[in-house]
């Protein structure tokens, strides 16, 4: 039986119940299927009365592929070290394995690096609507890393490069062509900011600041960004784009990008990170690249649910829940296949979210089936089997005290 390096063999008979696989990843997952076959009453912190009851059957399950994540931007507005462990106890539960965290933007440098220390003291001082920000010590970082891994989810973080960079270009006059420190920035326009590509100074610091987080972060990835470069020539971006590459391979990691990197030379291994452009996507693979799959109208779940929803953008789609169930990976982008495909990734982009009920209620309910899009065989997926399944985790979203969307489009059991 080929269980892979995740998929385990649960096996549920009126007196055992086993669990068989070939790595500890896969023990773990058939762990979050028990849990999930159990009431939702197990859940809870107060002692419950039972029986606790478990259907008897056979269940053999491997995920489809390799990468399935939620980006979480704590740069637009910071969130903290409880809230963001608390998000990867949610990834856990729907056998997600990776978080993706964006750790700079324009808004704000969430990670304390010591040889550059204005950038987190004073470059994350703030946030967007101008509040107080923070960043992670790089203990904080440390902690959401093993906090992660105890539950087989890798930490990717994004150092957004050369866009996306004012909150560094305020905290270090040196970054910029104009030796001018720009002011912090508590906005939401986007593709305003440049590093200065054509100075040594930009690729020291690039250099000082992957040193340190490929020390950090054991897992295999690093993310540069590389997205809406409005403000940076293209003649300019693309030898930048081979720079950090290559200032990434040589600490040891694999560069992730989002697509518009494609535009430039790759080199072995590079993941482009499609969000719009199929071209791009294509530019990718046919230089030997991996793609994760991030369609923007599909997987961006700071999109609003629909034209009344209290929080959220817009720009791509309103989404709801069945419009992000109800795609296939494999089909999306013309020209990028299975093989082409590593994995899946949500996108949850925090221009309009502030606490943790705000994250909660742009993510549920729609992560389970964005998770079942990087787990499940297309062939097995289907909305109107899908919505009464889905339904039956209300129970589990109440008792975890997850402030959900109650979209119409789902059979709830339960009436409000
Ligand atoms: C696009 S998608 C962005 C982000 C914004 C997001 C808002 C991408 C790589 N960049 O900078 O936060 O839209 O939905």
């Amino acid at each position: 039986m080929d269980l892979g390096d995740e998929g385990y063999l649960l096996e549920i008979t009126e007196d055992l119940i086993v669990i068989s696989a070939n790595k500890a990843t896969g023990l773990f997952y058939g762990s979050q299927t028990i849990r999930q076959l159990l009431p939702a009453s197990i859940e809870s912190s107060s002692v419950q009365q039972g029986p606790w009851e478990i259907a008897t059957g056979t269940i053999q399950d491997s995920p489809k592929f390799q990468h399935r994540g939620v980006m979480l931007d704590v740069a637009r507005h910071f969130f903290t070290v409880n809230e963001v462990k608390r998000y990867i106890d949610f990834l856990a539960y729907y056998k997600m394995n990776s978080l993706h965290l964006g750790l700079s933007n324009d808004q704000g440098w969430r990670i304390e690096i010591k040889s550059w220390p204005n950038l987190a003291t004073y470059g994350g001082s703030t946030e967007v609507g101008g509040g107080a920000g923070g960043f992670y010590t790089q203990e904080q970082y440390t902690d959401i890393v093993n906090y992660a891994a105890e539950r087989f989810i890798n930490i990717i973080p994004e150092i957004d490069v050369p866009g996306h960079t004012n909150a560094a270009l305020a905290s270090y006059a040196e970054l910029n062509c104009d030796g001018k420190a720009t002011d912090l920035y508590t906005g939401t326009e986007v593709g305003f900011s440049t590093l200065c590509t054509n100075k040594e100074m930009t690729y020291k610091f690039i250099d000082d600041v992957v040193r340190k987080l490929a020390a950090l972060t054991p897992g295999p990835y690093l993310h540069m960004g590389g997205d809406e470069t409005h403000a940076t020539a293209k003649e300019d971006f693309l030898p930048f784009v081979e720079r950090v590459q290559a200032i990434v391979k040589s600490h040891g990691k694999t560069m992730i990008g989002w697509e518009e990197m494609s535009q430039s030379t790759l080199i072995p291994g590079t993941i482009i990170q499609f969000w719009k452009n199929a071209e791009y996507a294509q530019n990718a693979v046919s230089q030997g690249g991996k793609v994760i799959m991030s369609p923007a109208p599909k997987v961006y779940i700071d999109m609003q649910y629909d034209s009344t929803s209290r929080l959220g953008l817009h720009w791509a789609a309103y989404i709801e829940v069945d419009d992000s169930y109800d795609w296939d990976p494999e089909t999306y982008a013309e020209g990028i296949g299975k093989e082409d495909i590593i994995g899946v990734e949500a996108a949850l982009w925090s221009e309009t979210l502030e606490t943790m009920d705000d994250i909660e209620w742009m993510t549920f309910p729609r992560l389970p089936g964005i998770a079942e899009a990087g787990w499940s065989p297309s062939k097995l997926r289907n909305w109107d089997e899908y919505k009464v399944r889905l339904a039956n985790h209300e129970a589990f979203f109440k008792i975890m005290g997850i402030d959900f969307y109650r979209s119409k489009t789902v059979p709830w059991v339960d009436k409000p």
